[in-house]
């Protein structure tokens, strides 16, 4: 495997914050809306985003300065990181404080739900984690679990971030459509994922976009991991040769949980086209844009040094 580009490393971190904030007014009822036109600007006037790109920081943050995956690293700074106005999953956000009031994530991320949580929760932040462990193939999937099973134990929630990981993997690194459903197939294999990826598949050989309604109805657009991984997946690889507004104005009509649909679709698609494709007025008017690039950039040199000393 060759070292993932540095623009593409900064497209991941900037595509998913950026469809983060773009599809954060339009996620949740009427209250959540309402909510979020109240908050869901900076005092300087740039758009927020939500626990999406946080956790994303988090991870990003934490790999860099442990250089390895540090699993009780990782809690540590998910449970600082909690903020209510970050829209965090009702469970998540639960599960966060009992951390952070002490209590070890091993037991935290079953305290809430007897199996574990099965939100697109850990699936959302999943993508740099498979830029980090694609020098590392053989343990690939440990490496994607460790990281997402710290809130996120239920298996469903598991095979959702190793769908998003080997996706950002492989499209960072060039492969085709073709090849990332192939590698898909062969290491999925939940029932709820399998299906929907046979019906990406087949949408993606047809090459026309179906119509949001269908989408959301054959793909799924709610907050749990196995209705909206393969939404997103699709929507990345649809339009991947088209522009980042496009994908995410099909993304807000399939409605829903809109913020993390166009995260995760958003972070496959500037892994895949690099930050020099990202909307540029978008970019400016995203807040901590320059600390996210600052972050990609670390997180490229870790990428490089690990790559070197193979
Ligand atoms: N939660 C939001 N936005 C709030 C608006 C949503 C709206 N009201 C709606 O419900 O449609 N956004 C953020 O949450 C999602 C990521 O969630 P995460 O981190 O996975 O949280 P959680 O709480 O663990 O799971 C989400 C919900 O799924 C249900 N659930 C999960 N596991 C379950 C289980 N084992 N048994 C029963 N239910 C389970 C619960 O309702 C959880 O609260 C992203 O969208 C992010 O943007
Ligand atoms: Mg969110
Ligand atoms: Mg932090
Ligand atoms: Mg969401």
């Amino acid at each position: 495997t060759a070292v993932i580009d540095r623009d593409r490393v900064a497209g991941c971190l900037l595509g998913l914050a950026l469809g983060d904030a773009l599809g954060a007014p339009y996620e949740g009822g009427p209250i959540e809306r309402l909510l979020w036109r109240m908050i869901g600007r900076t005092s300087h006037g740039e758009m927020r985003w939500t626990d999406d790109t946080q956790m994303t920081l988090d991870v990003t943050e934490s790999l860099i300065a442990q250089g390895q995956i540090d699993q009780d690293d990782l809690a540590r700074r998910f449970a600082a990181s909690y903020r209510w106005s970050r829209g965090y999953g009702a469970g998540a956000a639960r599960l966060l404080r009992r951390i952070r009031r002490g209590q070890p994530w091993r037991s935290a991320n079953r305290a809430i739900f007897a199996n574990g949580s099965y939100g697109n929760g850990a699936a959302m932040r999943s993508a740099v984690v498979g830029f980090y462990a694609a020098h590392q193939p053989t343990e690939f999937t440990a490496r994607v679990h460790q990281v997402a099973e710290i809130t996120h134990a239920h298996p469903l929630a598991l095979e959702g971030s190793l769908v998003v990981a080997l996706a950002a993997s492989r499209v960072a690194l060039g492969a085709s459509n073709e090849a990332i459903l192939a590698a898909l197939r062969e290491q999925v294999q939940l029932a709820p994922f399998r299906a929907r990826l046979e019906i990406a598949q087949q949408w993606l050989e047809r090459g026309a976009v179906p119509s949001a309604p269908e989408i959301r109805s054959a793909l799924g657009n709610r907050v749990t991991a196995a209705e909206s991984c393969i939404t997103a997946l699709y929507l990345a690889l649809a339009y991947r040769e088209r522009p980042f507004l496009d994908m995410q104005q099909q993304a807000i009509a399939v409605g829903g949980d809109v913020d993390t649909i166009g995260a995760i679709a958003g972070s496959l698609w500037g892994a895949a086209r690099g930050a020099a494709a990202l909307p540029e007025t978008s970019l400016a008017r995203l807040e901590a844009c320059s600390q996210i690039r600052a972050a990609a950039d670390q997180l490229h040199k870790l990428l490089a040094a690990q790559y070197d000393s193979k």
